[in-house]
């Protein structure tokens, strides 16, 4: 379960655009625009990119800031995202 500031949906995740399939740009679903976006690294930290990371399958994650793999080509941008296991 992803919580965003204001709405609290399923949704999906991915990484695109890495070196191989466990490292990328954190990418999710937002159902309400019905497109993927890409997340602001504000207070993009180690416990949000465990969450994403063991939500994909892996054992954790670390947080990579200032979009290393670019900066995507969604014009949709979710900021200020805490993630948390519920
Ligand atoms: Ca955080």
């Amino acid at each position: 379960m992803i919580k965003t500031p204001n709405t609290s949906v399923p949704t999906q995740i991915r990484l695109r655009d890495g070196p191989n399939d466990h490292t990328g740009r954190v990418e999710v679903f937002v159902s309400g625009a019905n497109q993927w976006g890409t997340i602001c690294d504000d207070y993009w930290d180690d416990a949000d990119a465990g969450v994403v990371c063991r939500q994909l399958g892996f054992y954790g994650g670390t947080a990579l800031k200032k979009a290393p793999y670019g900066p995507g080509r969604s014009s949709l941008l979710t900021s200020g995202l805490q993630l948390a296991f519920v």
